[in-house]
């Protein structure tokens, strides 16, 4: 089994480099793999950069030049939903692109011809998630994701993705890696723990949390790295 796990940067697969130990590294599209084995499982592990765009090549390199055979990502998310509280994690039943607008021809939001407004992840890997997070004795939350490519920081920019999409959380990569998983066949699972709630104090608690959320979703990866097929 071949598994890519996917962060956005560099902070969010730095704990899962530590973990791997050793790993040997091949720069391929502008960008740099890390290929690892652990404890048996064949792992390639990429920062993507930020947003929708690099995301999608990330995910389509891994698939097509790696020949990974599923997707998971681990990062860091602002919440929405009053649930989540910063490094709580939630994984993502569906996710939309909240910044994706052709309304203007009597579309809803997130929507495009021959695409959906919703892409789902895999339902077995979330099954899996929540024996790990009992297991783990840790909360676990399930929601739709919004993705698109801002920095949400604003509290009318937020309200606007929850009254839209009913959005639980949002980021910057998680749906366009879910559209690429889902064309090309490949079993996706998203992963985020919450570093800032997308208002005002959106940038502080980005960078006062976004470390310590990131290990906490990269630890949970990795505890479901273990449970997986070899
Ligand atoms: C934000 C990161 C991007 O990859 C998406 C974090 C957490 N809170 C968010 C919010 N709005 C949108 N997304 C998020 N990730 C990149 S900006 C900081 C860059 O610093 C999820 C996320 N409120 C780089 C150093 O200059």
């Amino acid at each position: 089994m071949k598994i890519g796990i996917i962060g956005a940067m560099p902070e969010e697969i730095a704990p899962i480099l530590e973990k791997v130990e050793t790993y040997t590294t091949k720069k391929i599209a502008d960008n740099t793999y890390y290929e690892a084995n652990y404890k048996g499982v064949d792992l390639v592990i990429a920062y993507s950069k930020i947003g929708k765009v690099f995301s999608t090549l990330t995910a389509s390199t891994m698939i097509y030049h790696f020949g990974v055979e599923t997707i998971l990502f681990s990062g860091v998310a602002g919440g929405i939903n009053p649930k989540l509280k910063i490094g709580d994690l939630i994984v993502a039943d569906k996710l939309c692109q909240h910044d994706l607008d052709i309304t203007a021809f009597g579309h809803p939001h997130g929507f495009v011809p021959g695409g959906a407004q919703f892409v789902e992840t895999n339902a077995a890997l979330r099954k899996l998630a929540f024996e790990v997070a009992e297991e783990m004795k840790v909360s676990l939350q399930e929601g739709t994701i919004a993705t698109g490519d801002q920095f949400v920081h604003d509290p009318e920019r937020k309200s606007f993705i929850e009254s839209t999409f009913n959005a639980d959380a949002l980021e910057m990569e998680g749906a366009s890696v879910a559209v690429v998983c889902h064309a090309l066949s490949i079993p996706v699972f998203i992963l985020r723990a919450i570093s800032d709630t997308a208002d005002t104090d959106a940038s502080f608690n980005f960078d006062a949390f976004m470390e310590s959320s990131a290990k906490i979703s990269a630890d949970f990866i990795m505890k479901m790295v273990d449970r997986l097929e070899r």
